[in-house]
């Protein structure tokens, strides 16, 4: 079984922010597979099991960038 969440990220300029987002949120527990759309600011988290939306908001935040919004 696998969980899939979406969220939106703002503040990401270029690809080197999706790069740091990516990294902070890989190294969560349990992520399997992190998706970042720049444009959009879409994130999508593929995890083993659900991960709890504050542990990415943390994540997030490390890399520099702020959660908008969960879906
Ligand atoms: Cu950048």
């Amino acid at each position: 079984m696998s969980a899939t969440a979406t969220y939106t990220v703002s503040g990401m300029t270029c690809g080197h922010c999706v790069a740091s987002v990516k990294e902070e949120v890989s190294e969560i527990s349990g992520v399997t597979e992190v998706e970042v759309d720049l444009e959009s600011g879409r994130l999508v988290v593929v995890s083993s099991d659900p991960v709890d939306p504050a542990t990415v908001r943390a994540a997030v935040d490390e890399a520099g960038y702020t959660v908008t919004s969960e879906a």
